[in-house]
């Protein structure tokens, strides 16, 4: 299935061995001095992790949206700089449960916390300082003690400098004196200076990727979340939580040489919001999918035939079996 822990390696399935022996292959090798690691973005849904993690990779690994609880499984993507390789992992944005699914989440990003050699917490500049976010803090310091924490500010072009500064200062003490960074991912403002900040972070080490690599994620999981994210454009309230999407098959379009065929299938919770993801005459489905197909065009860099369809698992959200299933 597309969200599932199978596509997330375990931390310890990385090639750290090959570090610390003598045979380095080429494409890892790097000069003396050289920093590499982990570093996991936290923070409240909907604060900007994934668009930061897509500026500084470069390219969209991640999708975003304007609603709270788009990402839903950590995501690996690689930074990589002269001096340094820095993976950063965006994980879902962290909050009280409300069903079984954000239960799940939950578990997830706490399970990334203890394997990274720093913790990101963003928190952006156009919204006061809360209890999640001081819940989430406390969550870090409790599964993670000893690893370092940073706070950065995001969005930063919304506001203006004094309301920049006021957080910087509200999140700092936040994070009893941690160093804090603003950024704007949007408008790549200070984007360096954090990746600087993270690099020194990290401890002196040889390069987990090859330089061509730039996410953990694979093709399939890429697509569906693509899908996904065009499906999510527009929808409001509690909708976009109750969407899932899954790749069904993919093949080599016997019709048409060079195009890549993709059957996928859409999944809601209820009858009536199949209605809605349809829309009047099929005009928003046609939409989702004109987008969609756009987006994983420009992943595949190849030509693709893109047919989704709607279906119902009924509150998949809650229930422990359908979860299973769709990969939680
Ligand atoms: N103006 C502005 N908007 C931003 C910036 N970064 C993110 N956003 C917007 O904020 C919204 C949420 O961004 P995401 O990156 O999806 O947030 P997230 O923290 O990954 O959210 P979850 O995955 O739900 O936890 C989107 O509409 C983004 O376009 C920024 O630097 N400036
Ligand atoms: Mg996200």
């Amino acid at each position: 299935m597309t969200n599932g822990d199978a596509d997330f390696p375990d931390l310890t399935d990385l090639p750290v061995d090959a570090h610390a022996g003598a045979e380095v292959p080429a494409e890892y090798a790097t000069e003396p001095g050289f920093r590499s690691g982990f570093v996991s973005f936290v923070g409240r849904p909907n604060t900007g992790k994934s668009t930061l993690t897509n500026a500084l990779v470069g390219e969209k690994i991640a999708i975003t949206a304007d609603q709270p609880e788009t990402t839903r499984h950590p995501i690996r993507g690689i930074v990589h700089r002269p001096d340094a390789q820095i993976i950063v992992v965006d994980t879902p944005g962290l909050h009280r449960p409300r069903t079984l699914l954000g239960e799940r989440l939950n578990e997830v990003v706490k399970d990334t916390y203890a394997d990274v050699d720093c913790i990101a917490m963003c928190v952006p500049a156009d919204e006061k300082i809360g209890p999640g976010d001081r819940w989430i803090v406390d969550a870090v310091r409790t599964i993670a003690p000893k690893t370092p924490l940073i706070g950065v500010v995001t969005k930063i072009d919304k506001v203006g400098k004094d309301a920049v500064g006021e957080q910087l200062m509200a999140l700092h003490d936040l994070l009893d004196g941690a160093d804090v960074v603003p950024v704007s991912s949007t408008k790549q403002v200070q984007l360096d200076v954090l990746l600087d900040v993270l690099t020194q972070q990290l401890p002196e080490g040889p390069k987990f990727y090859p330089d061509d690599h730039i996410t953990d994620e694979d093709r399939d999981t890429r697509m569906a979340e693509l899908i996904r994210e065009a499906a999510l454009s527009g929808l409001h309230d509690e909708l976009p939580h109750s969407v899932a999407v899954d790749i069904d098959e993919v093949y080599e379009d016997p019709e048409r040489e060079g195009r890549l065929k993709i059957h996928a299938v859409i999944y809601v919770e209820r009858e009536g919001q199949k209605a809605i993801l349809r829309g009047k005459d099929g005009r928003r489905l046609s939409r989702t999918v004109h987008n969609a197909r756009k987006e994983i065009i420009e992943l595949l860099g190849q030509n693709v035939y893109l047919d989704v369809r709607l279906k119902v698992a009924k509150n998949w959200q809650s229930d422990p079996k359908q979860l299973g299933r769709m990969g939680f």
